[in-house]
């Protein structure tokens, strides 16, 4: 009976563990990998929106100007920092991509904010938002939201 129960922990540990990655989002020359934010506790009218990788391939430098969604009434680009020990959260008015290069959207670094959610299903597994960049213009993307039990499954 113990090893059944083990067996069957590993098979549900695998089928959880799938979920978090897919909608890709990708053009020629950038690519936007694996756009995630943790469900909102109760009462929480703002949630931090991270990216796994944005990456350029091109020789020139792109920009991220803005972020749209119909979830919330307005999008900030954000910076954590530590300032005197203490963790800070900061808006920006932009993100650069470097040519031939890739950043981060991550907790405890440069994110995107989005403020006084309008409308979002207790338990939706996703929300559209539209990224705006200098150079390619609109890319939307699916932001795959993750639900508390998914937190446990982050063993490195
Ligand atoms: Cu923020």
């Amino acid at each position: 009976m113990l090893k059944f129960f083990s067996v069957l922990s590993v098979i549900v540990f695998v089928t959880i563990n799938n979920q978090g990655y897919c909608d890709d989002s990708t053009r020629e020359s950038l690519i936007i990998k694996n756009p995630h934010a943790a469900a909102p506790r109760p009462g929480v009218r703002n949630i931090a929106i991270y990216i796994e990788n944005i990456i350029n391939n091109s020789s020139k430098d792109e920009v991220l100007q803005k972020v749209t969604s119909p979830v919330f009434s307005d999008l900030e680009l954000h910076e954590m920092k530590i300032k005197g020990g203490l963790m800070q959260m900061r808006r920006v008015s932009l993100i650069t991509i470097p040519a031939k290069s890739s950043i981060s959207l991550a907790s405890g670094g440069l994110h995107i904010m989005g403020l006084n959610i309008v409308k979002l299903d207790k338990d939706a597994k996703s929300f559209p938002a539209t990224l705006h960049f200098e150079t390619l213009g609109a890319i939307a993307i699916e932001v795959n939201i993750h639900h508390s039990f998914q937190t446990h499954n982050h063993s490195h």
